[in-house]
């Protein structure tokens, strides 16, 4: 079974926690991002941590030369279980946040395909590329588009990893369209589908369900 990761990306901290506190049940891991740390703080980190003792990824799309993406890794890592980057900066600025995460057990995630209609121009066109790569870096899991199900089957074959993939819901991506693609290490990204809804427990529950169904 593939497993369910919350993009929380609210900006408010009693509104994040209290949406842990409530789909708890129903999550494997949370992704956060800008959003919700520029409004909070990396602590924020720690006290969801402390609610659902689950993996925390900060989807921070590195993407700088490799002494600044060291930096940004090491301070990030002290609090986060993983740290997503961007690829297309080359292969020594993801190798530079690598050996930080390798020193401290924690994971890589390297983003391939984007999943909003903008990336069609700049970033699809070597996104194939950038899943040979991750291979190559022996990353530990690469982001592909659930909007585009074709593009995320080519980009998992390619880079033979294990995938994280936003675009459900909000987006219209629709799980049904990517389940045969799914295996037990990939993790199928809900944000606002969840965390926006009347009811996110049952929200989130209603997701995990259909992931379960593969
Ligand atoms: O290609 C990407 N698309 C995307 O939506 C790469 C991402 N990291 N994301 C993130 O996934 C986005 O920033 C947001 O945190 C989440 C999707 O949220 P939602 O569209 O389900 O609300």
């Amino acid at each position: 079974m593939a497993k369910l990761m919350l993009a929380l990306d609210v900006l408010d901290e009693n509104k994040a926690l209290k949406i842990i506190e409530e789909v708890n049940d129903y999550i494997d891991a949370v992704k956060i991002g800008y959003p919700l740390v520029l409004a909070c703080g990396l602590d924020v980190i720690k006290k969801i941590k402390d609610i659902c003792d689950k993996e925390v990824i900060a989807d921070f799309k590195v993407a700088d030369i490799p002494s600044t993406n060291e930096k940004i890794a090491k301070i990030t890592l002290k609090y986060a279980d993983g740290i997503i980057v961007h690829g297309f900066v080359g292969e020594d600025s993801v190798k530079a946040v690598k050996d930080v995460a390798k020193n401290l057990n924690k994971k890589v995630i390297m983003v391939t395909e984007m999943s909003h209609p903008g990336a069609l121009k700049f970033i699809q066109p070597i996104a194939e590329e950038l899943a040979e790569m991750a291979k190559k870096l022996e990353v530990d899991a690469i982001v592909v588009p659930s909007t585009r199900p074709q593009r995320l089957k080519r980009l998992k074959n390619i880079a033979n990893l294990p995938i994280i993939t936003p675009g459900v819901g909000a987006q219209g991506g629709k799980i049904e369209d990517i389940l045969n693609e799914l295996g037990e290490d990939d993790y199928v990204i809900v944000g606002r589908a969840i965390y926006q809804a009347e009811d996110p427990k049952n929200a989130a529950k209603k997701f995990k369900e259909q992931i379960k169904n593969i």
